[in-house]
């Protein structure tokens, strides 16, 4: 009997591991890419970070996706193209 719940136990445990990782496989979170193109890790993306950067939609339309119009895309600014 102990057995069985040790089994239900363990099939919980996969099922958890199986299901959170599934939520992590929807490609890159847009953070992590914002982190790679932001080199110089100071929290914006430039336009010349962005012209480096493989993100060809950022490079073209960088202009549209600085909304404030400080030259530099923050984390939000590019989450929200995104
Ligand atoms: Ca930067
Ligand atoms: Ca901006």
């Amino acid at each position: 009997m102990k057995n069985l719940l040790l089994i239900c136990a363990i099939t919980l445990f996969l099922f958890a591991c199986k299901a959170s990782s599934e939520t992590t496989n929807s490609g890159p979170a847009p953070v992590q890419t914002f982190q790679k193109i932001d080199k110089d890790n100071n929290g914006f993306i430039n336009k010349k970070e962005a012209n480096v950067s493989p993100n060809k939609v950022l490079k073209k339309n960088f202009k549209q996706i600085d909304k404030n119009k400080d030259g530099r895309v923050s984390l939000k600014e590019y989450k929200k193209h995104k």
